[in-house]
């Protein structure tokens, strides 16, 4: 079976014997015997008792009754997609791992993306850290890369899990609050546990608001170790870089999605490949030779440190691409098993404390998410390559041993499997020496200067944000020493960010520390770099009532179209729309049933009559003016610009020769014929966002 983009896909071919259809079949119990009747149990006359012999019933009840699985206990809300994995260039001289070596191959791959803290019902847009894992179905077994969109985490040794993660989740006597790291318990964590304050500068940043996962990178956070054919071994960290660029929603916008559409992150997802719009990624690698292990001023094994961008700058080496919505949601997305211990010969793992302890974790959760040992044999965990081995039995055995001999040595089935031969993992020889201690390294012990680099590298708007996320959330927490002693934190990572946070939440601002800001930055780490030349699946909303100029929505809608982008238009109601010309417009959605929170940009088409309605329209005043609040480009024409005044968007300025088109921070506008208006519009949408905007006038 094929992919997209032609090659075949052993993964989907095993996929496809799994699937079940409904087409041309008739409803049976689960032994395969037709039911005649599913709506009504068998009951002695027709008010008479139900018997217990209904096999029918009985089966149907206690198969529902067992529907649910514990969900995860972190990372418990996902969407997941299939896709493949094409590498580009190949890496033989660092890795005997193949889908890493031969350029020619293409690897089957599922990708789970995930929120930490909220259940599976939670809201997508909330503020938290993104899990993005990966399961490469390589010929040589599955290797998962089970990591975040953030490159750093909160802790530095995985005994700390438990902790942190009671912390961050709702608290123990009230179960709140859902998803939400705004509360005392994290906050407690935090300002008594230094080493977060790196991830927390991550955390209160943009990046936990991310647009859509297609528009957030991808880290395996720690530091791995690839080994080659000679058995050399070279430290590597790995990353995916969206190929729309790292772009994020305003975080008033995702706390009134969060009730406009929960699903908004796993929709965006799921429409963008039912629309053959793949979503891509660049794979990277950033290589450091073993000899250079001690050559940075922190510890390559401390997973609350980055390698700066700049330094050991990140090696492009394959693409991404996910093709295919899931058939099942339950079966495959719920099911599917990540496991950081699953690695292919090649790649090895290093003696971060934290990396140590995942390695126990994982398995073990799996076990009791998935109710035994054999959950490597439900089908999205299946590896396509060969699996034969000893293991026997076990809740769920879904596969026919063979044989009289399941031990190893054995002669009685000829040896087999026989163990070892070409392409056996081997794991890297590395020499240990040292006491039994339980003991922190004293190189981990710097828990701030990457926190201050990641606050030296942002842009001022960026700044803004964070201020604005730590007074949130530190203005949620109930107790005062809590907020005293965040705040003491984060004067050792900025002087000038404590201050600023101190003064939003009843705090007495600190006295400067004794050491000086180091004053160094990473431009890789800013938002305000991120890559911005696509409209790509945008969402535009254009909004009309009777009496609009249909000849500019047909112009302008099918350049933005043809960019990439999703035109929605919006009126009052349902239906068609009566054009200025004369024609029709059909009407994409009800204004009551969408918000312009749910859209990247808003256009204003003319027609005097239809800006005349939508002006007397409270909904699509607002929907104007929150736009612009959320720093999105709004485009209006000729009319339309009333609608923009009619808002309070004060400063747009209009073409004094009546003609041409004029974009004043993402706000374009034009009157009479205008080529350029689409071309304009189109630009301000690809910048994402216009954050420098000046917009407190207006009032949304
Ligand atoms: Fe974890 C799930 C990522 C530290 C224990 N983790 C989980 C998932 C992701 C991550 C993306 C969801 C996988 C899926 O979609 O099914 N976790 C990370 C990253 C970490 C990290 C990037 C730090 C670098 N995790 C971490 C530690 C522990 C765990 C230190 C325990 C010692 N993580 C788990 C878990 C989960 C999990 C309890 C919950 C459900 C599951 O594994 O399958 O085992």
């Amino acid at each position: 079976m094929a992919n997209p983009a032609g090659r075949e896909d052993p993964k989907q071919e095993q996929l496809r014997r799994r699937r079940v259809s409904p087409e041309d079949a008739r409803l049976t119990t689960d032994q395969g015997i037709r039911v005649d009747d599913t709506d009504n149990s068998l009951t002695v006359g027709e008010r008479g008792p139900t018997l217990i012999e209904d096999f029918h019933l009985r089966e149907k009840i206690t198969h529902f009754d067992h529907e649910r699985i514990p969900e995860r206990v972190v990372h418990a809300r996902g969407s997941g997609a299939y896709g493949h994995f094409q590498l580009h260039e190949s890496l033989a001289d660092y890795t005997t791992a193949e889908f890493l070596r031969d350029t020619s191959l293409s690897t089957p791959v599922f990708v789970r993306f995930s929120t930490v803290a909220g259940s599976r019902g939670s809201a997508d847009t909330v503020r938290d850290v993104r899990g993005f894992a990966t399961k490469f179905y390589t010929r040589q077994g599955n290797f998962d890369l089970v990591g975040n969109n953030m490159p750093v985490f909160f802790i530095q040794d995985g005994i700390k899990f438990p902790d942190f993660v009671h912390a961050v989740k709702p608290e123990p006597p009230n179960e709140m609050p859902q998803a939400s790291s705004a509360h005392d318990t994290l906050w407690d964590f935090v300002q008594l546990q230094p080493e977060t304050m790196h991830m927390m500068m991550w955390l209160m940043s943009d990046r936990a608001l991310p647009r859509s996962y297609t528009m957030m990178e991808g880290f395996g956070v720690h530091t791995f170790r690839l080994v080659n054919a000679e058995g050399r071994p070279t430290f590597v960290k790995f990353h995916w870089k969206p190929k729309l660029g790292t772009h994020s929603l305003a975080w008033d916008e995702t706390q009134k999605i969060a009730g406009k559409d929960p699903d908004f992150n796993r929709r965006d997802l799921w429409d963008r490949i039912a629309a053959g719009d793949f979503p891509e990624y660049e794979f990277g690698v950033q290589l450091v030779p073993v000899e250079d292990e001690h050559r940075f001023g922190f510890d390559l094994l401390d997973p609350t440190k980055i390698i700066p961008e700049e330094e050991v700058p990140v090696r492009p080496v394959g693409t991404l691409t996910l093709d295919r919505n899931p058939d099942n949601f339950f079966a495959e997305t719920e099911q599917v098993a990540f496991c950081i211990g699953n690695v292919v010969p090649g790649i090895d793992f290093t003696n971060d404390p934290l990396l140590q302890a995942r390695l126990f974790s994982y398995l073990d959760t799996q076990l009791i998410r998935l109710g035994g040992p054999n959950f490597p044999q439900i089908p999205v965990n299946r590896p396509v390559a060969d699996v034969r081995n000893h293991h026997r039995d076990g809740y769920h055995q879904m596969d026919i041993h063979q044989g009289q001999a399941s031990y190893h040595k054995n002669s009685l089935s000829g040896g087999c499997p026989v163990v070892g031969g070409e392409g056996s993992f081997t794991h890297y020889q590395e020499r240990v020496d040292g006491d039994v201690v339980r003991k922190r390294s004293e190189s981990f012990a710097d828990h701030y200067s990457q926190a201050t680099l990641f606050w030296n590298s942002m842009a001022d708007w960026e700044r803004e944000h964070i201020v604005g996320a730590f007074r949130f959330e530190l203005g949620k927490c109930e107790r005062k020493h809590v907020r005293e002693g965040v705040v003491e934190q984060l004067n050792h990572v900025d002087h000038d960010l404590a201050v600023a946070v101190a003064e939003g939440v009843g705090v007495e601002p600190p006295q400067a520390p004794a050491g000086a800001n180091h004053g160094r930055g990473s431009p890789a780490l800013s938002q305000a770099h991120a890559r911005a030349d696509s409209v790509r699946g945008r969402k535009i909303a254009i909004l009309a009532a009777d009496g609009v100029d249909s000849a500019a929505v047909a112009a302008v809608g099918e350049a933005l179209t043809d960019a990439g982008a999703v035109c929605e238009v919006l009126a009052a109601k349902d239906g068609f729309l009566q054009a200025a010309n004369g024609g029709q417009v059909e009407v994409t959605r009800a204004m009551p049933t969408v918000a312009s929170v749910l859209y990247d940009a808003v256009l204003v088409p003319g027609g005097d009559q239809s800006v005349r309605t939508l002006s007397a329209d409270g909904d699509a005043v607002h929907f104007v003016a929150e736009a612009f609040v959320h720093c999105k480009a709004v485009g209006a024409l000729d009319a339309g610009i009333g609608l923009l005044d009619r808002a309070g968007i004060n400063g747009v300025q209009v073409a004094s020769d009546g003609g041409g088109t004029v974009s004043d921070s993402g706000v374009v506008t034009a009157t009479g014929p205008s080529g350029d208006f689409a071309a304009k519009l189109i630009d301000a949408v690809k910048e994402h966002r216009h954050w420098t905007r000046k917009k407190d006038h207006v009032p949304a």
